[in-house]
């Protein structure tokens, strides 16, 4: 797979893009991920690339031209056009879901943007999807777009090596992991549930299923209202 990702804050992405997973998967050629500078195509002398809005209000727009310039630039790159992913908080809400679907794309176009937002005729014209990961507020989509990149690249054939696997338990059937423990069994006075020191593996995963349940009720009533309907239809 091939990401761009256009923005205008290209050294925020180089220190999370060199660790683990994500700097293996690049090594191995599992993903190229290529980065440009939505300044770099500005035409004015002070590099402009935001203006007020039509209608008033407050805040800048950032404008179609550098945007368009800089995706066709990158475009020319590669014969692939890629998936366009504008990166907003009015965006479809992000999940594992969309992390599998983006992960099917041969090439995605990541643009992550300052300010109130983009002129409208970004999206239209660049005929992109666009993308929250949540609701709260952040200071541009840079975070966003590395949110993004970080679950879909983990889905890539090869990437994860023997570290874990992509079956990832939790939202593969709607429930959340079991609790994890591991050495010591007593830290400061605290100890590991005995049953999984037993050895009766099939009490253990008893036990665990049984956490699992408990904590999806207690924590994500969202997602277990999900899993008893899923349960009840399957019946
Ligand atoms: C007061 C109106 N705000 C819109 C909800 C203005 C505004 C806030 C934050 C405009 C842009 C931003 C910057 N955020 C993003 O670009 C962003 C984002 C986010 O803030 N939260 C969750 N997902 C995303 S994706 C991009």
């Amino acid at each position: 797979m091939r990401i761009d990702v256009l923005t205008l804050f290209v050294e925020m992405f180089e220190s999370p893009l060199s660790y683990s997973i994500l700097k293996r998967a690049q090594q191995q050629n599992i993903v190229k991920i290529v980065l440009s500078n939505i300044r770099d195509f500005a035409t004015d002398s002070y590099h402009k690339v935001d203006d007020t809005p039509y209608g008033g209000g407050p805040g800048m727009v950032m404008m179609c031209q550098p945007v368009f310039d800089c995706l066709e630039h990158v475009r020319s790159q590669d014969a692939e056009p890629g998936k366009v992913v504008l990166l907003c908080p009015q965006g479809k809400p992000f999940d594992q879901q969309t992390a599998m679907e983006l992960s099917r794309e041969k090439r995605l176009i990541l643009i992550a943007g300052r300010y109130e937002g983009f002129d409208e005729r970004i999206r239209e014209g660049l005929n992109a999807e666009t993308v929250s990961i949540g609701d709260y507020v952040l200071s541009g989509g840079e975070l966003p777009a590395m949110v993004v990149i970080d679950a879909v690249v983990r889905l890539l054939e090869g990437a994860l090596g023997d570290e874990q696997s992509a079956q990832d338990e939790s939202f593969s059937d709607g429930l959340l992991e079991y609790p994890h423990y591991t050495r010591p069994e007593d830290f400061r006075g605290t100890k590991v549930p005995p049953i999984l020191l037993s050895g009766n593996h099939a009490k253990i995963a008893e036990w665990r299923m049984q956490q699992r349940l408990e904590r999806t009720q207690r924590q994500r009533p969202d997602l277990w209202a999900k899993y008893l309907e899923r349960k009840n239809v399957k019946k």
